[in-house]
């Protein structure tokens, strides 16, 4: 399989955080524009400053860097040059995580984040026919009732928000913290996503499974421990959005060669490939694909089955789904 199989191979994107998606140039520029100061003088340090050891050293990076993000436009800029790339690599759909409370609480308002999105959103449909979708993410080290403001504040823009999901420092903050606001958000018809079993144990996918009633796992990978959590898995058909290349930067798997995703499929397992934070893991969603299935040895029909399986597990209607398989 050429790269340019992986690249022309169409694909949805599940799992892609758009904040994670701020390339070390296009920080460097906004800094400027918005004379915001960061502690890096060029890309190179910026890009030198990417070595992770677990989640919160990359989390601590990531939501510094954040904070060049002020405007309409900086929001604009930054999805469309994400989505220009997606479907470069084959994206044909999104569903893209946006992490309202990192901006809110620097004194950026909702409207600001989202209206910026939705402009990029639009043009990402009548330049490339791709179809995007917002989640809108819960930081879990936060606690409920700052979850509960936030989707209070997006109350204006939620019938064209798909979703909801949840992400941040997972060790701590089990999903069952946030149990009434996702059922809130699931009153409202919100679908529901949360990030588990990246560094959380297995009985925190049980959680996000029996008290947030999610409709995807985020991650997933230590059910791999749990025989009983992979049998209901793959009863369930329950999708694991899974990231090889953040896996393997956040050390969460030693390196590509030992990455799992060939034994999920085997268990059966609904397993997805998908990109993260790719400006900071080093790869989009091409590259993850590219990167996994050249190390472990993948067949092309396991790779046809990752990618089908990531419209099988889209937000879509039964009319799009058909659509695109
Ligand atoms: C994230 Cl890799 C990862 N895990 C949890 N939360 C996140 N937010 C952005 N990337
Ligand atoms: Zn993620």
């Amino acid at each position: 399989m050429t790269d340019d199989f992986f690249a022309r191979l169409p694909k949805a994107e599940l799992h892609l955080h758009i904040e994670g998606t701020l390339e070390p140039e296009m920080m460097v520029a906004l800094a400027a524009r918005n004379r915001v100061s960061i502690p890096f003088r060029s890309v190179e340090q910026v890009r030198a400053a990417y070595r992770f050891t677990d989640l919160q050293s990359f989390l601590d990076i990531y939501y510094a860097g954040a904070d060049v993000l002020r405007t309409e436009d900086d929001f604009h800029d930054l999805a469309l040059a994400y989505f220009d790339r997606a479907a470069a690599d084959g994206v044909v759909h999104a569903e893209i995580f946006f992490d309202p409370q990192t901006h809110i609480h620097r004194g950026i308002p909702m409207q600001v984040v989202i209206e910026g999105l939705f402009a990029a959103i639009d043009t990402a449909r009548e330049r490339h026919g791709m179809t995007v979708e917002l989640i809108l993410s819960y930081l879990r080290h936060l606690d409920e009732e700052d979850a509960f403001a936030t989707l209070k504040a997006a109350e204006p823009w939620l019938d064209r928000i798909i979703g909801v999901g949840l992400d941040s420092s997972e060790v701590g903050h089990p999903p069952a913290k946030f149990a009434r606001v996702f059922a809130a958000s699931r009153e409202r018809g919100l679908k529901l996503c949360a990030h588990a079993g990246e560094e959380g144990p297995p009985a925190y996918i049980h959680e996000a499974l029996d008290v947030l009633r999610v409709d995807r796992i985020d991650h997933g990978n230590r059910a791999l421990e749990d025989p009983a959590l992979v049998a209901r898995l793959a009863r369930e058909a329950m999708t694991l959005t899974v990231c090889p290349l953040s896996n393997v930067a956040l050390r969460n798997v030693a390196r590509i060669e030992d990455h799992p995703i060939d034994r999920m499929l085997d268990r059966g397992l609904r397993a997805t490939v998908h990109s993260d934070d790719p400006a900071y893991f080093g790869g989009y969603i091409a590259e993850n694909f590219r990167a996994v299935a050249q190390a472990r040895g993948l067949s092309r029909e396991q790779v046809v089955t990752l990618a089908r399986n990531s419209f099988l597990s889209a937000f879509l209607s039964d009319e799009a789904l058909a659509g695109h398989l």
